[in-house]
């Protein structure tokens, strides 16, 4: 019997199958790395998971070439309009995901993309070459982003940084190669168009933003373990919006645009901004069923005047 915790029907998204970097998906909605462990899910919903799976593609939480603890407790903070995270990327490591993880995720009915970090260039290469040979990887995403780890976000600050590392690591592969870009620079369209330029075949963004809470009883400390942490939800969503039109004004390249997307109306708004996927991340935090709802939303989404209306020149415009 179907868990009671999954829509009962199949998502009603026909029209909206995309091409993405040659995967052929349902739809444009897949899921932002680190925040939906369909490990877990399914070990949750069981079959039904699989039946009526959520996302188009799956993205994994970010692979390291060593495993890793992560960052100290707390890890989380909620904000008035979405959290902080300090994770630190826990994860059990290259050889632990090949034997543990890859298997499970193999079974996922979608495409599976596969998130990897390194704190060099030759870490990152290794990843690559042991991913691009295994068939369940449809795709890779370079984590040249995360608020959390210093040497992350700055490869992925740095124009002249992606190059070179997309220079040591695209001959390791031909599946696509995704670059996801991080808020926390000068300009994300720079580095995007230095992904371009040197052989990416997509980018996504935005990953979080860089930000803080202080402890509610130790003044002058913070609260997240790892000090800081990076913002997203609905408080990041205006700034995924007018990051994704700047970085589409300067690439030609397939563009994964997410940030507080809680609606097939705001999926539309980043695709209408240049984006060809809308991941969903902190949403399916609160409704795991998120990347389906907001698959059948937004097939309902098409003309623009048969959609939810949600500003005032819409409103006027629909009469
Ligand atoms: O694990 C994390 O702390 C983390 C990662 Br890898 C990331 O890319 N973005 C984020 O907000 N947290």
């Amino acid at each position: 019997m179907a868990d009671p915790g999954l829509p009962s029907s199949q998502p009603a998204t026909s029209g909206r199958r995309v091409d993405f970097c040659g995967l052929q998906l349902d739809h444009p909605i897949i899921n932002a790395s680190g925040t939906f462990d369909a490990i877990a899910a399914r070990r949750a919903f069981g079959d039904a998971l699989l039946e009526r799976f959520p996302f188009s593609a799956f993205v994994s939480k970010t692979v390291t070439l060593a495993p890793r603890q992560g960052n100290p407790p707390p890890r989380l903070w909620e904000l008035g309009a979405g959290m902080i995270n300090s994770i630190g990327l826990p994860n059990k490591g290259l050889a632990g995901y090949l034997e543990h993880d890859l298997p499970a995720l193999a079974a996922l009915p979608v495409p599976l993309i596969v998130n990897v970090m390194g704190s060099s260039a030759e870490d990152v290469a290794t990843l690559v070459r042991a991913f691009g040979e295994r068939d369940e990887v449809a795709a890779l995403e370079l984590n040249v982003s995360c608020p959390n780890v210093k040497t992350g976000l700055l490869m992925g600050a740095d124009p002249g940084e992606i190059a070179a590392l997309l220079d040591g690591v695209r001959p390791h592969t031909a599946k696509p190669v995704i670059v996801k870009l991080t808020p926390n620079c000068a300009s994300p369209a720079d580095v995007a168009a230095a992904a371009e330029a040197h052989g990416a075949d997509a980018v996504s963004l935005i990953n979080t933003v860089r930000g803080m809470a202080m402890h509610p009883r130790r003044p002058g400390e913070p609260w997240l373990g790892g000090g800081a942490g990076g913002v997203s939800g609905p408080a990041v969503r205006a700034v995924a919006l007018s990051q994704v039109r700047e970085v589409r004004a300067r690439v030609a390249l397939p563009i994964v645009g997410m940030g507080g997307v809680q609606s097939g109306r705001h999926a539309q708004d980043l695709l209408d901004a240049g984006a060809d996927l809308v991941a969903v991340g902190t949403e399916t935090f609160r409704d795991p069923t998120a990347g389906t709802r907001i698959a059948e939303d937004l097939a309902n989404c098409e003309d623009p005047l048969s959609a939810q209306p949600h500003t005032p020149a819409r409103i006027a415009q629909r009469g």
